[in-house]
């Protein structure tokens, strides 16, 4: 299987804990954004990375989409499983990473961007770096007031997964679920800013723990 990715980006890498999780062989292929629409427009019909390539025999050549992936992942090889048994308790897990996946992980990318071209510009402040991150800026509409409301939505995930989170290691049910994978790949880029560090320590626990299960380099900030 092949996948194609940003090697920075918090939804490739939901991707790779999932294939790692699952011990499943992969090599990725890079993209360069921009250049990235070119390949994947005609592949998928959209633009956004993780794309998954699994190169068999009666299945799709190109699978667009984190929770996609995740979803194949599964049917392709059910064990380990990442799915609860109980239906419910799935239903749970399949909402809470659809929640992260639309609104959390867009949270934290503009908290991300915001922190890497003020307080945190010395990370790397080389001109090749601010101007990618003024791109992605652009891109995404990023200002002061739109910053500002990520800030507020991820000060309700916050209160939402510290009840779940903080004293058990798995969001839904007694087992890793596709919640969990989602969670500790779309906060991930929150590691690099002392704040959330200081006040959310319980978080970056369980960030660690689920990079060291699925067997994945952990995110910068926590290495
Ligand atoms: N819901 C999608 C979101 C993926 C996503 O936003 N990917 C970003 C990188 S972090 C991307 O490919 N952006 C490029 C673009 O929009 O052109 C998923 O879960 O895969």
């Amino acid at each position: 299987m092949r996948l194609l990715q940003f090697s920075t980006s918090h939804y490739c890498r939901k991707a790779r804990l999932a294939l790692g999780y699952k011990q499943i062989p992969y090599t990725v292929e890079n993209l360069t954004p921009g250049a990235h629409v070119l390949k994947l427009k005609p592949l998928t019909g959209l633009k956004t990375v993780p794309v998954l390539l699994p190169d068999m025999d009666g299945e799709p050549t190109a699978i667009a989409d984190s929770t996609q992936i995740l979803r194949f992942l599964e049917r392709h090889q059910p064990n380990p499983t990442f799915f609860l048994a109980d239906p419910h308790q799935q239903t749970e897990a399949a909402l809470l990473e659809d929640w992260l996946d639309e609104s959390i992980g867009t949270a934290t990318r503009f908290v991300y961007y915001d922190f890497r071209r003020g307080e945190g510009k010395q990370i790397d402040p080389s001109l090749s770096s601010q101007l990618v991150i003024q791109v992605v800026r652009w891109q995404y509409d990023m200002n002061p007031a739109a910053v500002e409301l990520a800030r507020q939505r991820l000060a309700i995930a916050f209160d939402a997964l510290v009840d779940r989170w903080k004293d058990s290691p798995h969001l839904v049910g007694n087992q890793l679920s596709v919640a969990d994978i989602a969670a500790a790949a779309l906060l991930s880029p929150l590691a690099l800013i002392p704040h959330y560090r200081q006040q959310q320590a319980w978080l970056f626990e369980r960030i660690r723990d689920i990079h060291q299960l699925c067997n994945e380099t952990l995110p910068p900030g926590l290495m």
